[in-house]
């Protein structure tokens, strides 16, 4: 795949240096509504970029102690860096998952990836089971041509059991959606140690891509940022 300044294996190359993974991508169909690219005209091909496992931790802790202060929300503004500066070099605009009004990530990533949602609502991978997410996109203003993906299996079809349904101690997610407020009452309050510490219990106790799952501090990093503790 070749764009005007370079091919898909450059910009996977560039992401790789710091731990990112080039995910996948497609093309806008002419009826729909793309964000902006580069230029403020309608984007007509979008690349995804994300992290397996983590993978970017290490380059992520270089750039946070070389930071001269302490920055809020350190991790989106070092994946705005990085994914802004690849994108500058190959003629994209670099968009951000955290960038208000949201952008429908993960219709994109359903869309790219053929991937569907677990019964948490993150997106099950067929290798990286849970342990996975996006950290930025890439709009083009010329079209790509991606290969179609393949019809990923979805891991959660026939895991009977469901273990991440069971696992909350206030049954946060349910088929009703996930329970944002009893979860964070739960996370903050005197019982919440364990999902401080070590990450949601749920998340955890799904069985696939356990070579992928977050190290505790990481989980608890993440923790700390949704839940303000
Ligand atoms: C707002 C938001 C939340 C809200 C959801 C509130 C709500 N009911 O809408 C809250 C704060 C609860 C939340 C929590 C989490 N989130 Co969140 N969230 C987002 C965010 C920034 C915007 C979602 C949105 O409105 N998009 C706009 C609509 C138009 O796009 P969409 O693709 O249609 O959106 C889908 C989601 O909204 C999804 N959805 C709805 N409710 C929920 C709740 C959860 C927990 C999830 C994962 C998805 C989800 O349904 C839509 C169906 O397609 C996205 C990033 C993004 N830009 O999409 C991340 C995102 C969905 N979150 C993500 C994750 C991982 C989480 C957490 C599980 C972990 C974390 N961040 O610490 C936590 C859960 C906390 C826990 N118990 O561990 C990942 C999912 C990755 C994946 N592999 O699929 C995303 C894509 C961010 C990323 N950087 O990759 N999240
Ligand atoms: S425990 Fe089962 S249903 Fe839940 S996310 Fe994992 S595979 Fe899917
Ligand atoms: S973080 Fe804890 S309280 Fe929140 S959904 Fe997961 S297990 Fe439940």
């Amino acid at each position: 795949m070749t764009f005007s300044r370079g091919t898909a294996e450059e910009i996977a190359a560039a992401l790789a240096a710091n731990g990112l993974i080039l995910r996948s991508g497609f093309t806008f169909g002419d009826d729909e509504m793309a964000p902006a690219g580069l230029s403020g005209f309608p984007a007509k091909s979008v690349l995804l970029v994300g992290q397996a496992g983590a993978a970017p931790w290490p380059y992520f802790q270089r750039w946070l102690e070389g930071q001269p202060r302490a920055i809020a929300n350190p991790l989106d503004s070092w994946a705005r860096e990085v994914i802004g500066a690849v994108a500058q070099g190959f003629g994209a605009r670099a968009v951000s998952p955290s960038d208000r009004p949201y952008l429908p990530f993960q219709q994109w990533a359903m869309r790219a990836e053929a991937l569907r949602p677990s019964p948490l609502g993150i997106l099950m991978h067929p290798q990286y089971g849970l342990w996975h997410a996006y950290r930025g996109a890439l709009l083009f203003e010329g079209e790509i041509s991606v290969p179609e993906p393949h019809a990923a299996i979805h891991l959660c079809d026939t895991c009977v059991e469901k273990p991440c349904l069971k696992s909350c101690p206030v049954d946060a997610y349910s088929v009703d959606g996930f329970a944002h407020q009893a979860c964070l009452a739960h996370v903050r309050g005197p019982r919440g140690e364990p999902c401080r510490s070590g990450g949601c219990l749920d998340r955890n106790a799904c069985p696939y891509g356990a070579e992928y799952r977050y190290p505790a501090d990481i989980q608890a990093f993440h923790m700390a940022a949704f839940a303000g503790v």
